[in-house]
């Protein structure tokens, strides 16, 4: 029997660690209700998205994230007032199973979002325990939530009593759940089982962990180990990623937990990805030195980068790529050479701009002039700075065509993914990075110059696999040096 297990074991190992059965992807976030409307109602929706499917598969990506689904009172839903439910407006708990089970026809994941930091003020629990505040009753739901009688900055006053109430996220309607209550955790157990066992989620991307214990990062981590653990009492192989919006070393830090986390060094403006594209030269050794600082914190762990999410600005406003069509493919380039699963979000593979209120971040994905959803309620800049998807696909110079191309080299050489990294260059503009494992290996040649054209002398044995480049000029070889057009990317592999 031991030895049968051995076997077993052995040969599940194999498989995990066999290239095209990459366990790493290429996730999507995707804002259901900016995405696309079937039913003619203006709101983007579960069968909408369903329709989309294809679109997706051909770009490239292989995972997609669904912002919050579940029914609730406002139109970004992170304020939830039922966790086993679908909010009306996106469809029903049966259009739901069609998307997932098209999803996952289609070689795709689907992770949803998941708030347990906090729920609505209209969710039941929250009813209930402030009903039986303002009857001066007991109720276990009370303890649902932490409620206190001292003001105190967090804490929201709950009218009608001298009670306030946790609410780190002020003025949202979004009461803190205590999850320090053992009945809370039978709740998410409950959560857990709903949409692992019986809708089939891949898994969930979790909110504001940061906030689980504002200010105590060691109880969140072990909050957080112990959701992982649950989840994988259920499903062994839950996908989670976390949503810890901080620096690199806190980062780090939650990596104890086991699970991944956004890299948001790597994201926005500030980030490093945007940060090595300014400035007049030494983009690569900036680059390289961040990355680097980057794999040192997290050795073992699966990287989670991302250059912009539904709560950040996007893409196109962090690199001034408005009326610059090169430095806005580069970036991506730059996303899609890094190691981890990497994130999109819906729209930044057509250079969609947004920043500002939040509504702005979450327009309608510009499918053509006369197909997009209604834009979500308190949009105060409404601009699309390039064509609609119609018209890129049409365009084999667009944006979407250079997306889907780096997409497509990612999945083709999932070394660049899995593999481990080593800087072979990192000098003024050109960057060499070997990636590899026991697998095998190829060199990512990249050169972060707008305008000069880079030689690179390459090893002995090694020839190019793929390049992805920003215009018309392509990376060549001559006289056994590497010719790098500007802002171009070479995956060199053994002959
Ligand atoms: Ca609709
Ligand atoms: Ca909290």
């Amino acid at each position: 029997m031991k030895r049968l297990l051995c076997i077993l074991l052995c040969v599940l190992t194999a498989l995990a660690v066999l290239p095209g059965l990459a366990e790493n992807h290429n996730w999507y976030e995707v804002f259901v209700r900016s995405y696309q409307d079937s039913d003619g109602d203006g709101i983007g929706d579960l069968n909408g998205l369903a329709e989309r499917l294809d679109y997706i598969q051909d770009m490239g990506y292989d995972g997609l994230w669904l912002m919050p689904i579940m029914p609730s009172p406002s139109y970004h839903k992170y304020d939830v007032t039922d966790y086993c439910a679908i909010d009306p407006e996106y469809g029903t708990l049966e259009d739901m199973r069609a998307l997932i089970e098209k999803a996952h026809g289609a070689g795709i994941k689907l992770i949803i979002d998941l708030p347990i930091n906090h729920s609505s003020t209209r969710h039941p629990w929250f009813l209930a325990a402030c009903e039986a505040l303002r009857a001066g009753e007991e109720s276990p739901y009370i303890a649902y939530y932490n409620f206190q009688q001292k003001a105190e900055t967090g804490f929201a006053p709950l009218e009608g009593t001298d009670w306030y109430y946790e609410e780190r996220f002020a003025g949202g309607g979004m009461p803190d759940l205590n999850l320090d209550n053992e009945q809370i955790w039978q709740e998410i157990e409950g959560i857990l089982r709903f949409w692992l066992a019986d809708m089939e989620v891949d898994g969930f991307r979790l909110d504001a962990v940061t906030s689980y214990f504002t200010g105590d990062h060691e109880r969140n981590i072990k909050a957080l180990t112990r959701f992982k653990a649950l989840c994988e009492a259920i499903r062994p192989d839950t996908y989670l990623v976390g949503e810890c919006w901080t620096g690199l070393t806190t980062i780090a830090d939650y990596y104890r937990s086991g699970l991944r986390f956004f890299l948001f060094p790597a994201s926005q403006a500030e980030g490093f990805v945007a940060a090595s594209l300014r400035g007049r030269s030494g983009h690569a050794e900036k680059f390289a030195k961040n990355y680097q600082a980057v794999l040192e914190a997290i050795p073992e762990g699966v990287l989670a980068p991302f250059l912009s999410n539904h709560d950040t600005g996007r893409t196109i406003g962090s690199v001034q790529g408005r009326s610059n069509l090169p430095i806005a493919k580069f970036a991506e380039g730059v996303l899609n050479m890094m190691q981890g699963d990497i994130y999109t979000y819906y729209g930044e593979e057509i250079g969609m701009v947004g920043s500002g209120d939040d509504p702005n971040k979450r327009l309608a994905m510009y499918w053509s002039d006369g197909d997009m959803t209604a834009q979500p309620p308190g949009v105060t800049s409404l601009e699309y700075a390039y064509p609609s998807v119609e018209i890129q696909q049409a365009d084999p110079d667009s944006l979407l065509h250079y997306c889907r191309r780096a997409n497509q080299l990612r999945l083709k050489y999932p070394m660049i993914a899995e593999g481990k990294n080593e800087f072979l260059r990192a000098e003024g503009d050109l960057c060499v990075m070997r990636r590899f494992s026991d697998e095998g290996e190829c060199v990512i040649v990249l050169n972060f110059s707008a305008k000069d054209t880079l030689q690179y002398t390459m090893e002995q044995g090694m020839r190019i696999g793929d390049s992805l480049e920003v215009g018309a000029e392509t990376a060549v070889i001559a006289d056994g040096q590497l010719i790098l057009p500007p802002y171009s990317i070479v995956i060199l592999i053994k002959n």
